[in-house]
């Protein structure tokens, strides 16, 4: 039977060394199944609660004991004997037990790492790949963004915009995407070292050079993907997160780096002129999570040749995103399972995006562990993208790995490719 036997969270740690939440499961069909979350660092204001211990004698306060306490105790009780094929009676399970609006009491990283665990314990008990047991038959694999130059919050240079990707689109597979990424990557090294840069890398991997402009960082990226070979803006493209709700205050946009100060207008135009001058088709929290009519002046501007994407404007939560359709604002969602909390949410976020024809990511987060549920999340959804950080560092390419072993094992699992983007170009 697929009932839940027994269930036991423990404390982990996340790439940066900070506290995480794991969950193991076991059936009375003695199947198991283990299961960790992570956790962001330029997170949304209206992202669900991250429960912490605050407790100054512990992993500088983010401590995640009383998760586990909680896990281990009530959350225990309430879900032994339920069974893991029912996914969304068990996260509303979760979701009532906590009782708060954005899931404070029991914290959203205690609930995703038990509602995580379920799916993988569900799909080994069914003996099917955990995609296909999220997916049925119809499946198609991710094109990747992936992050070659931290700034922002996730490094220490003063790059303004947070995180500057690439898209290896026009590929026959995942494989070929893949390894088209991981030569733009070392070209890119080469270049630094050229020019006397720094190669350390940022929290997801990419690269932390001590520059300050945008224009040059997409010089270089432009340089590195002409070096690998490759065309830019014909088979590999550019995607920005700026975050910008990290540099936004009182109406006004300050972009240090580039001793810029503009409000949501002049930070358009600053976007129309890069878009017009580098093959960048994905622009991520270009303004405020609160600046709705800056968004929809933003959408109405560039929205039919750019992508624009919600990650703290949405928060993957449907009432946000309906707000957004509603009112024109954005034409693409991240999604990012802990910024809502449960399996079943996220998947109503992405129904509801789709419904509307807006594209999804799915997303990793800054802070990561080797769990690989993204990869097959979103090969499951049929997401059409997934997002999951730079070519080094094993917690973001254990789910590039992952996509490669789904691609060998479905034949005919097709490639999302120039489909997502055919609308733009
Ligand atoms: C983002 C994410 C992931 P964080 O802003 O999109 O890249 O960063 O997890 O720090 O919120
Ligand atoms: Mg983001």
């Amino acid at each position: 039977m697929s009932k839940i036997k027994s269930l036991f969270a423990r404390e982990i740690i996340d790439s940066r060394g900070v506290p995480t939440v794991e969950v193991e499961i076991e059936l009375t069909s003695n199947h198991r199944s283990i299961a960790s979350v992570p956790s962001g660092a330029s997170t949304g204001t209206f992202e669900a609660y991250e429960l912490r211990d605050g407790d100054k004698n512990r992993f500088f306060s983010k401590g995640v004991k009383n998760a586990i306490n909680l896990i281990n105790s009530e959350v225990k009780e309430t879900i032994l004997g339920l069974d893991v094929m029912n996914q969304k009676e068990i996260d509303t399970i979760l979701i009532e037990l906590d009782g708060t609006k954005n899931k404070k009491r029991l914290g959203a990283n205690s609930i995703l790492a038990v509602s995580l665990a379920c799916a993988k314990a569900a799909s080994t008990f069914l003996n099917t790949p955990l995609y296909k047991y999220i997916g049925g038959i119809q499946n198609t694999i991710p094109t990747p963004m992936m992050n070659i130059i931290n700034g922002g919050c996730h490094s220490n240079n003063a790059l303004d915009f947070q995180e500057f990707m690439i898209i290896p689109a026009h590929f026959k597979s995942f494989k070929e995407s893949l390894r088209a990424g991981c030569e733009v990557f070392y070209y890119l090294k080469q270049l630094l070292i050229s020019k006397n840069l720094s190669t350390s890398v940022g929290d997801e991997g990419g690269f932390a050079p001590d520059i300050s402009s945008n224009r040059e960082c997409l010089d270089l990226i432009i340089n590195a993907i002409d070096k690998a070979g490759y065309k830019p803006g014909k088979e590999i493209y550019i995607a920005l997160d700026v975050a910008a709700s990290e540099f936004f205050n009182k109406q006004m946009y300050t972009l240090s780096g580039e001793s810029l100060k503009v409000n949501s207008e002049g930070l358009i135009r600053y976007y129309d002129n890069l878009i017009k001058n580098y093959p960048i088709i994905s622009i991520e929290d270009g303004l405020d999570e609160n600046d709705w009519d800056g968004w929809r002046a933003l959408t109405s501007e560039i929205g039919d040749k750019c992508q624009l994407v919600g990650d703290d404007l949405f928060v993957t939560s449907t009432e946000r995103l309906k707000k957004g359709i509603d009112s024109d604002c954005g034409n693409s969602v991240l999604i990012k399972l802990n910024q809502i909390g449960t399996v079943t949410e996220t998947i109503n976020t992405i129904v509801l995006a789709k419904q509307n024809n807006f594209n999804t990511i799915i997303s990793h987060r800054s802070g990561e562990t080797e769990e690989t549920f993204i990869s097959d999340f979103s090969v499951g959804m049929s997401s059409g993208q997934i997002k999951t950080g730079s070519l080094c560092r094993s917690e973001r390419i254990s789910k590039y790995n992952q996509l490669l072993r789904i691609e060998d094992r479905e034949e005919n699992l097709k490639f999302s490719g120039v489909d997502p983007f055919n609308k733009y170009l």
